[in-house]
């Protein structure tokens, strides 16, 4: 059973996830505007190499501006100005094991609907991962975070699943979405990232990576989810 993992193997997840969590922090004072999405993937990979990773565990996505409604876009030339949300989702390689993280934060003073919906998604990335347990079924915790984003009406931007098992590959059983009724297993990664998209505006997307025990998750993302603005 690929999707239960022992604690060896949970050991090099969350350390993949732990070089994830060191290079954002690293990322946050070192971005600046006028920086291309290209220029911060480069940077993200370069740093998580030298902290110990073999590889990413998938190419790393920057999208800034209006490109943040590209949920799987891939880094562009082009600048990440004042005003925008950027998001970046990454991970690491370590020791055979993907990490897998993603966070939206602002390039100066976002406007109020930004913040409205990066509130909504932090609601309901929260509450996702209230009911991330040994016994839940898959589609009962997408469901509590799509309601709340439903709830506030941006049901129709929220385009994609809630998540997804990690291990030797970053995409991976069980799968946290609309039709899975499987249920969770302590020894189980799954992240949990909502999102919502909003076409010729912008995008938000918050992702942790979560370990399921007997007793509860350990979450093995540790970077800041209130709202940056840098
Ligand atoms: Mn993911």
């Amino acid at each position: 059973m690929a999707e239960i993992k022992n604690s060896e193997e949970l050991l090099k997840i969350i350390t993949a996830q732990a070089i994830g969590d060191k290079c954002f922090d690293h990322l946050l004072g070192w971005i600046q505007p006028g920086m291309t999405e290209n220029e911060v993937a480069d940077e993200i990979e370069a740093y998580m190499l030298a902290q110990g990773a073999e590889g990413l565990s998938f190419p790393t996505i920057v999208v800034s501006g209006t490109r943040g409604e590209e949920i799987h876009g891939e880094p562009s030339d082009k600048k990440i100005e004042i005003g925008d949300f950027v998001t970046i989702d990454m991970g690491c390689v370590y020791q055979g094991y993907c990490g897998d993280m993603t966070r939206t934060f602002a390039i100066g003073a976002p406007t109020a609907e930004m913040a409205e919906v990066y509130d909504i998604v932090l609601e309901a990335q929260l509450a996702g991962l209230e009911v991330i347990k040994a016994g839940a079924k898959c589609f009962d915790v997408d469901k509590v975070a799509r309601d709340i984003i439903e709830d506030a009406g941006y049901g129709e931007y929220y385009i994609h699943g809630t998540g997804h098992g990690v291990g030797t590959e970053v995409h991976e059983p069980p799968y946290l979405n609309t039709r899975t009724d499987e249920v969770l297993a302590s020894g189980m990664a799954v992240t949990c990232e909502p999102g919502i998209y909003i076409p010729g505006k912008f995008g938000v997307r918050i992702e942790d990576l979560a370990i399921v025990t007997d007793f509860g998750i350990i979450n093995a993302t540790s970077s800041p989810k209130e709202l940056i603005i840098l």
